[in-house]
């Protein structure tokens, strides 16, 4: 059975939804890290950047077992190994994995940041609330437009595309969006969370998670120990 080494945040929702919408069985392991879990020496052997998720799927592609960390490779992994929410086709496929890496290296990591600066940092510090909030607006834009003449992110069908961003797009509230501004968007939105699978995923591992409000956690996730590591 597939291992996932994860914690209920938009990233680890990734996962855990596609492997419910995938109907594949699963394992769901604690990564707390908030309590710093993910400075673990087990964990650091199969995801070295020290965050969740990762997994490992005791029948790799060869037989044999495999470990992956960062959730992008894990849902085109998944794809490959189901053959579902990944198109067949070589030009429908790149469509989708286009809007997979905006994800992964736009939404994702600029929303993060929005809500760093907007809800964790100690001090607040305008210019960064403004870039962020700018930024995430600007995000939001592009996916509105997007949805305006496509149906789902990555073309025609209900793709890793969708999978990957939905989790990042349901703390709209915390990253300064008002979700009927981008009308298209919303409607996207509705249907996703809509989806049996996507509601089972996102509640995994969910009674689990505390606010990041305590010492501990923020010094673990924005402090010494997130950069003492040789
Ligand atoms: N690009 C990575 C980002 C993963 C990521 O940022 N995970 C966060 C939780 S959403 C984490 O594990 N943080 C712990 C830490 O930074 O120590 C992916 O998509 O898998």
């Amino acid at each position: 059975m597939i291992r996932v080494y994860s914690w209920a945040t938009p990233n680890g929702h990734k996962v855990h939804v596609m492997l419910e919408e995938c109907g594949l069985p699963y394992e769901a392991i604690p990564v707390d890290i908030g309590a710093g879990d993910q400075f673990q020496p087990d964990f650091l052997r199969i995801s070295p950047n020290n965050k969740i998720p990762a997994i490992v799927d005791p029948d790799g592609p060869d037989g044999k077992p495999i470990s992956l960390f960062e959730s992008g490779a894990i849902l085109v992994y998944l794809a490959g190994k189901t053959g579902r929410f990944l198109p067949k086709g070589d030009r429908e496929k790149y469509e989708v994995l286009q809007w997979l890496m905006f994800q992964m290296g736009g939404v994702g990591p600029m929303l993060g940041q929005a809500h760093h600066f907007r809800g964790y940092a100690p001090e607040k510090l305008q210019y960064a609330i403004d870039r962020y909030s700018n930024e995430a607006k600007r995000l939001y834009g592009v996916i509105d437009r997007r949805l305006a003449q496509s149906e789902w992110l990555g073309g025609k069908e209900y793709s890793i595309a969708d999978i990957a961003t939905f989790p990042w797009l349901r703390s709209w509230e915390r990253q300064g969006i008002v979700l009927e501004d981008y009308p298209h968007l919303k409607a996207w939105f509705d249907r996703i969370a809509a989806r049996p699978a996507v509601q089972r995923g996102v509640q995994v591992l969910a009674g689990l998670r505390k606010p990041i409000t305590d010492e501990k956690a923020r010094e673990v996730l924005f402090g010494k120990t997130q950069y003492e590591r040789r």
